[in-house]
């Protein structure tokens, strides 16, 4: 028996210490924890957005000009108001290189809208009147399942999201702009000149929207494009354009897509600066803004993989999976500002 109080002594202070020890080290797990503010991002549903997808290309081809293209810009605006944002829609006119007075209508829906530091998210949400590049009906609209509704689909789909968890701390405002794909076509000479300059035919909505802005003085921290978002296998390159005017968003996005895993989409290299909707948001409305756009580092003497501007981009050349590595990406990105 005399024995029994030293060795239960030493039980105590062996249980003590190891109790002790435990919650130091538990102390010291949680503690870089709680200096980094934790943020739980929402999870972006790529089948969602693939309905989207769907939905846009059943209306028809978006050209501006037909019934396809106000019904499904009232599908936009009417979603992103279900969504919970405020929707503001800027419509006006722009003539199109062939004379053509166009009918335009950039839609805006807006998050958070007293908060100071904002994101701005974008895509065009026409299609491109004719398949150009297409060898067959070269003079027939496409479906733009990629080129239009790609982009679209998914700032939808983050839309539904924010609308549905915890809002991101920075006010987001995305922006739906028409008109991008009205270019000159492939057979057309070249651009007529206006006011002694060459006039650039594409991207007439982010033209109108960066010299009127939908709010006086509109400005944001930085800017997200999404155009060509979806197709199978896809390559996102550091466009020529994002580096020159946005290095620093290219670099956190890029290293964002990385983190996530997604570092086989995003390639760390650098693809020839396109002209496209950020272009002008950076040089007139000066933004930083930078565009994640398909590159086809195979495509001879031209940017984007085959399908582009052929009937070739409708709904079977989508992938989910491409969807959700860009959705995933720039849910991250605005949810850790
Ligand atoms: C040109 O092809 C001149 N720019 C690429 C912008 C674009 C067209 N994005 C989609 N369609
Ligand atoms: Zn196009």
């Amino acid at each position: 028996m005399k024995n029994v109080l030293p060795v239960f002594l030493c039980m105590v202070v062996l249980w003590a210490f190891t109790f002790c020890n435990t919650s130091t080290r538990t102390l010291d797990k949680e503690t870089p924890q709680k200096k980094s503010r934790s943020v739980t991002v929402p999870s972006f549903n790529s089948d969602s957005a693939y309905a989207f997808i769907e939905k846009q290309v059943a209306f028809g081809p978006r050209v501006p000009n037909t019934l396809a293209h106000t019904q499904c810009g009232d599908f936009l605006a009417n979603t992103l108001k279900s969504f919970g944002a405020t929707v503001t829609e800027q419509f006006f006119q722009e003539q199109a290189w062939d004379g053509t007075l166009l009918n335009l209508r950039n839609i805006i829906a807006t998050y958070n809208p007293d908060a100071s530091k904002r994101v701005l998210l974008a895509a065009h949400w026409d299609t491109r009147p004719y398949a150009d590049k297409d060898t067959i009906n070269r003079n027939q609209p496409i479906d733009g399942a990629n080129d239009g509704a790609s982009g679209v689909a998914v700032l939808l789909e983050i839309a539904r999201v924010i609308h549905n968890h915890q809002k991101p701390d920075v006010g987001i405002d995305i922006i739906l702009f028409d008109g991008e794909d009205y270019g000159e076509h492939e057979d057309a000479k070249p651009a007529p000149l206006k006011d002694g300059r060459m006039q650039i035919w594409w991207c007439l909505g982010s033209q109108y929207w960066a010299k009127n802005l939908h709010v006086p003085r509109y400005s944001a921290y930085y800017g997200i494009l999404l155009d060509m978002v979806g197709a199978k296998d896809a390559l996102f390159y550091r466009e020529g354009g994002s580096m020159q005017f946005a290095p620093k968003v290219v670099k956190k996005v890029w290293s964002a897509a990385r983190d996530l895993g997604h570092g086989s989409f995003f390639i760390n290299a650098d693809s020839p600066g396109i002209t496209d909707d950020h272009i002008f948001v950076n040089r007139d409305a000066k933004i930083p803004m930078i565009n994640i756009v398909e590159y086809d580092p195979k495509a001879k003497n031209q940017y984007f993989s085959a399908y582009h501007h052929t009937h070739a981009d409708n709904i079977s050349i989508i992938d989910p999976y491409t969807l959700q590595v860009v959705g995933e990406t720039v849910l991250y990105v605005i949810y850790n500002e």
